[in-house]
């Protein structure tokens, strides 16, 4: 049998060749995540099996004061130990480590950076609901021998490129460098992710809207008029929209790729900046939807402008379809009533 297919190291290695002066180093660091990814999979599929040893609470509290899960940990470490020993990273940012993890013998010869969540939604594990990875890569700038603040706090805007990896049904690595946005879905009989997302597009408008509602009487007022928007059935311009929550970002966000609309994350009384985090979170996926035409914002401003203050900053999200976000927009500012 004569199968046609692309996999994702070879459209690596392919991407690199449009860059001149590609080294080589981000093709190499690219393949060590899809290592990782392959290894936290494979992980995530077993965890059915051992539901009292994987998915035992372990006592440790990561920095958000979240317990955490042993798969958090599990994939936190696949991703470090693989990753630490990279010539390409001097550093990595992870939503389970308070502090930066600095690689000392990198710092001059690593020219990458990598923020990271390394097991998102990770509540869902026990209930066998999608979970995911999420992670961006940014090039160091200072030329010192030290990796600096500047160097870890850059806007969104900076990115080399970034991706995502969802552990559903299958699982599928979405990245991009700023050229398109690709899909690739692991075939595991092969161990190979395999090119089923060509060039993904976001629609341009979509009718799903995806919040958590149960925080409705935290939200301002602005907030809670967006949302009775979407959920009038008498619109004579629009088709009714429906909800859809998982509670589980990478899979709240990979459905609205595809399918178009909005994904939500507000501020609220409680929670004056949300609850996802800007570099780790947001950033990336903001990249991701823009790269598909999509648009990401904190109601007021592009996600990819915001300068970051530390690493482990909260930010609002409306994230999808460029018309849905703008929408959303027009009732934060009053615009629209
Ligand atoms: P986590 O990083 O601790 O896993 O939390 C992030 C998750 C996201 O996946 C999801 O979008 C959000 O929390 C859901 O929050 P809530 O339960 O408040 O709706
Ligand atoms: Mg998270």
């Amino acid at each position: 049998m004569n199968r046609q297919f692309s996999t994702l190291s070879q459209c690596i290695r392919e991407n690199e060749k449009e860059f001149s002066q590609a080294t080589g180093a981000y093709t190499g660091l690219m393949n060590e995540i899809l290592v990782a990814a392959k290894i936290i999979s494979q992980e995530v599929n077993r965890a059915g099996l051992s539901v009292i040893n994987i998915l035992e609470q372990t006592d440790n509290i990561n920095v958000q004061g979240e317990v955490q899960q042993k798969l958090d940990i599990f994939a936190n470490s696949s991703l470090k130990n693989i990753l630490k020993r990279s010539p390409y990273l001097c550093a990595i940012i992870s939503e389970e480590d308070e502090k930066p993890t600095i690689i000392p013998g990198n710092v001059i010869k690593g020219k990458y950076i990598l923020s990271m969540d390394p097991l998102d939604g990770s509540s869902n594990i026990d209930v066998n609901v999608s979970i995911g990875t999420i992670f961006s890569i940014s090039r160091k700038l200072s030329s010192g021998t030290e990796v600096t603040k500047d160097d870890l706090l850059q806007k969104g805007e900076n990115l080399v490129g970034a991706g995502y990896i969802i552990y559903g049904s299958s699982t599928v690595f979405v990245y991009s460098t700023g050229n398109g946005v690709h899909g690739f879905t692991l075939d595991p009989g092969l161990g190979e992710f395999l090119l089923s997302y060509p060039n993904m597009k976001i629609p341009s408008k979509g009718t799903i809207y995806s919040v958590n509602e149960g925080n409705y009487d935290l939200w301002s007022d602005q907030q809670k008029k967006c949302v009775e928007y979407l959920r009038k059935r008498d619109k004579a311009t629009s088709p009714p929209y429906n909800a859809r929550y998982i509670g589980s970002l990478v899979a709240d966000f990979h459905r609205t790729m595809l399918k178009g609309g909005i994904f939500m994350y507000p501020a609220n009384s409680i929670a004056p900046n949300g609850k996802l985090r800007l570099l780790y979170e947001a950033i990336p996926l903001a990249y991701i939807v823009e790269n598909a035409g999509g648009k990401a914002s904190n109601g007021f401003q592009r996600i990819l402008e915001i300068h970051p203050n530390e690493i482990h900053q909260r930010v609002p999200l409306f994230i999808g379809s460029k018309e849905n976000v703008e929408m959303a927009e027009k009732f934060l500012s009053g615009e629209h009533k």
